[in-house]
């Protein structure tokens, strides 16, 4: 067993960060790696990584391990439809935030795509992370931290997403879709306001993971300090297992806050933004996230743990 670096209710591994830029191959010149997605396939764990290089040219890079501490990326990026002028022509500034939802054999990947139309979801799918499907843009532009549930609940697809409201601010919203790609029934499900530790704006963290009491939520949060300068800090609530646009349960105590030089130092300050978590057999749960846009990190929690926040037991 590691050694564990105890802060707080997430431990954070003490080998933190587990993939920096200098983990992949050299030729590519990567600068930053961080906000990563995570699934499990075929009995291993495979991140599917936020990378880019120092001229900020982004790249999805598949990373696989054994225990989920120790990752590999391949020797190449994933091929992006970049070929593709109906992708292209909203992704041509950057791609970043992916996030993988398994679905019976599939796996889909959302992620945040930003062109001068500002910022847009994309959804990907495949069943080997061999051959990727683009199946295309699934919201209007101002859209991001799309998180598709793993089942269909009530006979439809369901998933979390960020509208930005208003200027720099935006709370976590649902949709509703048949096939995946016609998303509606949109509804606010938790504002910015309700968030005591986040208060400028609210997104959707790692897809929701289906516990006993709930969908639990592992969102970030957003509060301004000073002039303008933000802080990223993750947190908990759960939705209804039946109707997840109903918040049953709301934690207000962040369960991570930037604290160490790997979080507070990088090119972005002060960030902790949580990808993809994987809940285990015997009820612990690892959370991956990003340090301060800039290298990828891994914590520790319980389930148990994380419904007591949510029910502000803790
Ligand atoms: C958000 C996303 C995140 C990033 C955060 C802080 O808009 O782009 O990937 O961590 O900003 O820079």
């Amino acid at each position: 067993m590691p050694n564990y670096h105890n802060i707080g209710l997430v431990t954070r591994y003490e080998k933190n960060p587990i993939l920096t830029a200098r983990d992949f191959p050299d030729e590519y010149q990567l600068a930053h790696v961080f906000n990563s997605g995570i699934t499990t396939f075929r009995g291993k764990y495979l991140m599917v990584c936020r990378c880019e290089d120092a001229a900020l040219k982004p790249y999805f890079w598949l990373a696989d391990s054994d225990d989920g501490l120790n990752f590999t990326p391949r020797a190449k990026p994933i091929a992006m439809p970049m070929d593709n002028p109906e992708f292209a022509k909203y992704a041509d500034y950057n791609f970043y935030d992916p996030r993988v939802t398994q679905i019976g054999d599939a796996y889909y990947i959302t992620h945040a795509a930003h062109s001068s139309h500002d910022c847009r979801t994309s959804l990907h799918k495949t069943t080997d992370f061999e051959d990727f499907e683009w199946l295309g843009y699934i919201s209007e532009p101002g859209n991001r931290n799309c998180l598709i549930f793993p089942e269909k609940i009530n006979g439809l697809y369901a998933r979390l997403e960020r509208p930005m409201t208003t200027w720099d601010s935006g709370d976590i919203w649902i949709s509703y879709s048949p096939d995946l790609i016609y998303w509606g029934k949109k509804a606010c499900v938790l504002r910015n306001t309700e968030v005591l530790w986040a208060w400028s704006k609210i997104g959707g963290g790692a897809v929701p993971i289906r516990t006993e009491e709930g969908w639990l939520n592992i969102f970030h949060g957003v509060r301004t300090q000073g002039k303008g300068h933000l802080v990223y800090q993750l947190g908990v609530c759960l939705h209804d297992l039946n109707d997840p646009s109903q918040v049953i349960a709301l934690g207000q105590k962040a369960i991570l806050q930037p604290l160490t030089d790997y979080e507070m130092v990088g090119q972005t300050p002060s960030i902790v933004f949580t990808g993809g978590a994987v809940p285990e057999a015997d009820g612990s749960i690892k959370i991956y996230y990003g340090g301060a846009d800039s290298v990828q990190c891994v914590g520790f929690s319980t389930i148990e743990t994380l419904l007591d926040v949510c029910h502000n037991r803790v």
